[in-house]
């Protein structure tokens, strides 16, 4: 009984360092975001284009992103593809209101993972 714990806690112990390197591995190939415009938990004024950058492209039709101020509402914005399909981005067709906005995201990479997010901001 002894010498099978001993062994179960040798195996675990081997096998630790491998998932570790296969959770990081499989991570790696999602679409993981890389950049936020504006920068996430930045104060500026209304900007005028929102844009999320990933590591890698994105499926445009199973991703996308909503801005919502303190109220809740989703502000109507047209997302786009850009940067060769590894980034979304969004211009707001009227100045924002002072306050904070939240942008949440979620994004599909090509081998069909899925990953979200959400960054936010403040507008002076
Ligand atoms: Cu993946």
């Amino acid at each position: 009984m002894k010498t099978l714990i001993r062994t179960a806690v040798i195996v675990a112990a081997i096998a630790a360092p491998f998932a570790a390197t296969f959770t990081a591995s499989g991570a790696f190939a999602h679409a993981r975001l890389i950049s936020a415009m504006p920068t996430d938990g930045s104060t500026g004024a209304s900007p005028s284009m929102i844009m999320l950058t990933f590591n890698e492209k994105l499926t445009p039709k199973l991703s996308g992103f909503e801005v919502a101020g303190a109220d809740g509402k989703a502000l109507d914005l047209k997302i786009m593809t850009a940067g060769g399909g590894k980034a979304m981005h969004a211009m707001p067709t009227h100045k924002l209101t002072a306050g904070a906005y939240k942008v949440t995201w979620h994004a599909v990479s090509d081998d069909g993972h899925r990953t979200e997010g959400a960054t936010s901001f403040t507008v002076k």
